[in-house]
C-alpha cells in the first residue's frame, strides 16, 4: 500500500500521481497544513478557496471509490507541514511509500526529498511542455523570447493551425489588443458563487485563523469545484471572450475585471484543464463568437506566457527568487499592504487587490511592479508580496513574472528591456488620473505625478546598465536632452519623495 499525496494546487481528476496508482489497495493524503497556509501571509480569499477546494476534491475522490486521509488544520493530530503528514500518515497505515505529482515550488520539491519515506515523484502532466521540452528549446539561444517558443507550442497543441501555418496568417494579434479603456464595459464580470455549507465552514476556520492577513475574507464568491469552474468559464466565453484582446491592457477605476477571464486561480490549482480551456476558445473563434485577436492573444497566455514562465522557473533552480540584478534594497511601503497613498492608481490597484485577491495583468505589471521597479524596492520583497495577495499566486508562476519579467532581478532573462513607464502609460490605459491628487501633466513641482520622477530617477541611476540597450537608446536620447536646471529638479524632487514614502509620510 502506498500513500498517494495531492497538493492545494493539484486538484485534478487527471493528475499523474492518480493515474499511476490504484484506488483498490493505495491512499490519498490530502491535508491543510500551517506551513503552506503560512509560508507567506496569503490572502484569506486564497486560503479559504483551497481549503475548500481541497474538501470537496476529497469528497469527489471519496465518491470515486478512494480512501482519503484528509486533515483539516484544526485536527489536534495535524502535524503542521505536508512532510509531517505523510511521515504520521506512513505510520498509520504501514505504508511502503509515497507517489506524488512534482510540487510547483522548490522548496516543497526539497521537503519531500528529504523526508525518511521512500518516494516517487511523477511529472505534472497537466502542462503543455515538459521540463526536457523546455530545456531543449531553451537550449543554444541568446535569449528566450516567449514569441518563438509560444509557437512551437501552437504546432504542438494544433491550436489556431491551418495545417503549418497559423490561422489568419500571423502568429499574433497583440497589434490590436492595445484599445484604452472603454467608456461601458458590458461584461457583468465574473460568475458568482454563494457560499455552501462547506465553503461556510472553511470561511469560519479562516476568519478566526487568519484575521490579522492583508486582504477581505468575504464577500467570497470563488468557484470552488470543477463544475462551478466551468460555469464560470461559458460565461466569459460568451461575455467576456470578445472584447478580451480589444481591452486586455485597459484600467478603470469602476471596474476591477473589465474583460479578463478570472480564471488563473482555477487553472492554477488544477480545478480547470490549460488545454481545455484553449480549446473552448479556439472554438467560440470557430464558431463566429469571438474575434481572433481576442481568441489568439487568450490562447497565447495559457500555452505561450503560462508554459514559458514554469520552465524559466524549472530551469532557472532554487536561487531565482533570491536574484537582484539591480541591487535595489528599499522596504516595501506600507502602501502595499492598504495604508493611504494619494496615488490613485496605486490606491486602486491595491484597494481591489485586499478586496478581491485579484488584480489583472496591467494592474500588476504597470502599476504596482512599475512602482517597485522605479522606486528600487528589493525585489525579494515584492515577490513576497505577490505571492502572498494573488489568489492565482504559486511560486512557479509568480516569480518568473516577479523576479523576472516585472522587476529584471534576474538580469534580462525573462524581459529584454525593463518594463517601466512614466505616468503617460497608465494615463492612456486607464481612467485613473483623472481622479488622482497628482496631476499627470506635470513632470515637476508639488503635483508632479510621482511615477514621472521616479522614471527619470530610474534611468539615470542605471545609466550604465541599461543606455546601451538598443530599446532603451529613444529614453535616455530624451533625458539627454533636457536642461540641467530640468534634470536636476526632476531628480531632487524623486529622491525627496522616495525620503518621505521611507519615513511613512503619505505620498
Ligand atoms: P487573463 O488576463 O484573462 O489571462 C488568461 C490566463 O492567461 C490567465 O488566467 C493565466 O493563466 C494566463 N496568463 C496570462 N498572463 C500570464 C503570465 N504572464 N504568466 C502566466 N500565465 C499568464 N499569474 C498567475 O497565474 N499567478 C501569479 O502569481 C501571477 N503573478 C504575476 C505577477 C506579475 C508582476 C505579473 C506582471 C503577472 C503575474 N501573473 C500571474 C500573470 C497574469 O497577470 C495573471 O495570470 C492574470 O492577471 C490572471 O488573471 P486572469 O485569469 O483574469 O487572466
Ligand atoms: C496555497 C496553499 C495553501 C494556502 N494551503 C495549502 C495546504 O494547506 N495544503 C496543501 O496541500 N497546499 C496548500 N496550498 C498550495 C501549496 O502551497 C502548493 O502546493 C505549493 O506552493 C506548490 O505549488
Ligand atoms: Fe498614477 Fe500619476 Fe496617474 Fe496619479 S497621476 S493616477 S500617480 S499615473
Amino acid at each position: 500500500m502506498r500513500l498517494v499525496l495531492v497538493l492545494g494546487d493539484q486538484l485534478s481528476s487527471g493528475l499523474s500521481a492518480l493515474l499511476k496508482t490504484d484506488k483498490a489497495t493505495d491512499i490519498v493524503v490530502m491535508a491543510e497544513v500551517a506551513d503552506e497556509a503560512s509560508y507567506v501571509p496569503h490572502h484569506p480569499k486564497k486560503i479559504a478557496f483551497t481549503f475548500s477546494a481541497m474538501r470537496k476534491f476529497a469528497d469527489k475522490l471519496r465518491k470515486e471509490g478512494w480512501v482519503v486521509a484528509y486533515t483539516k488544520l484544526d485536527d489536534q493530530a495535524n502535524t503542521g507541514s505536508i512532510a509531517g503528514e505523510l511521515i504520521r500518515r506512513a505510520a498509520e497505515y504501514d505504508a511502503s511509500g509515497v507517489v506524488y505529482t512534482e510540487p510547483g515550488e522548490w522548496r516543497l520539491i526539497e521537503a519531500l526529498g528529504a523526508m525518511p519515506l521512500k518516494t516517487h515523484s511523477l511529472p505534472d502532466t497537466r502542462f503543455i511542455a515538459t521540463h526536457q521540452e523546455f530545456d531543449d528549446w531553451a537550449k543554444g539561444r541568446k535569449q528566450l523570447r516567449m514569441e518563438y517558443f509560444y509557437r512551437d507550442m501552437r504546432r504542438k497543441t494544433g491550436l489556431l493551425m491551418d495545417g503549418d501555418k497559423p490561422e489568419g496568417g500571423k502568429w499574433n494579434y497583440d497589434h490590436d489588443n492595445r484599445k484604452p479603456a472603454p467608456d461601458q464595459v458590458d461584461y457583468p464580470g465574473p460568475m458568482r458563487f454563494a457560499p455552501d455549507e462547506a465553503v461556510q465552514e472553511v470561511l469560519m476556520l479562516v476568519g478566526r485563523r487568519f484575521a490579522e492577513n492583508f486582504g477581505d475574507l468575504t464577500p467570497f464568491w470563488f468557484a470552488t469545484d470543477t463544475d462551478q469552474a466551468r460555469q464560470h468559464l461559458a460565461h466569459w466565453l460568451t461575455g467576456g471572450l470578445p472584447k478580451f484582446g480589444d481591452f486586455q491592457d485597459a484600467m478603470i477605476n469602476d471596474n476591477r475585471f473589465l474583460y479578463h477571464a478570472v480564471i488563473g486561480l482555477y487553472i492554477n490549482a488544477g480545478l480547470l484543464d490549460p488545454l481545455e480551456v484553449c480549446q473552448k476558445a479556439e472554438q467560440a473563434y470557430y464558431d463566429g463568437h469571438a474575434p481572433l485577436n481576442a481568441v489568439e492573444g487568450f490562447i497565447r497566455q495559457i500555452i505561450g506566457w503560462r508554459e514559458y514562465v514554469r520552465g524559466i522557473y524549472f530551469r532557472e533552480g532554487p536561487g531565482y527568487t533570491t536574484r537582484n540584478a539591480l541591487g535595489h534594497d528599499r522596504k516595501l511601503p506600507a502602501m502595499y499592504w492598504g495604508s493611504e497613498t494619494k496615488m490613485n492608481c496605486m490606491d486602486k490597484s491595491v484597494d481591489q487587490t485586499k478586496a478581491e485577491a485579484y488584480a489583472h495583468h496591467i494592474q500588476r505589471l504597470m502599476v504596482t511592479g512599475n512602482f517597485a521597479l522605479l522606486a528600487g524596492i528589493a525585489p525579494a520583497e515584492v515577490h513576497g508580496w505577490y505571492l502572498a495577495v494573488y489568489a492565482d499566486a504559486y511560486e512557479w508562476v509568480e516569480a518568473p513574472n516577479v523576479i523576472g519579467m516585472s522587476q529584471f532581478a534576474d538580469n534580462g532573462i525573462v524581459a529584454s528591456k525593463p518594463y517601466i513607464s512614466s505616468g503617460n502609460y497608465i494615463h492612456k490605459m486607464s481612467d485613473y488620473c483623472g481622479t488622482c491628487t497628482y496631476r499627470v501633466q506635470d513632470k515637476t513641482g508639488e503635483n508632479a505625478c510621482p511615477f514621472n520622477l521616479l522614471y527619470w530617477h530610474f534611468l539615470d541611476r542605471h545609466r550604465a546598465r541599461f543606455s546601451g540597450n538598443p530599446r532603451m537608446g529613444n529614453m535616455y536620447r530624451v533625458w539627454d536632452r533636457m536642461d540641467d536646471v530640468r534634470k536636476e529638479a526632476v531628480l531632487r524632487e524623486a529622491n525627496d519623495f522616495l525620503q518621505r514614502m521611507d519615513a511613512g509620510e503619505l505620498v
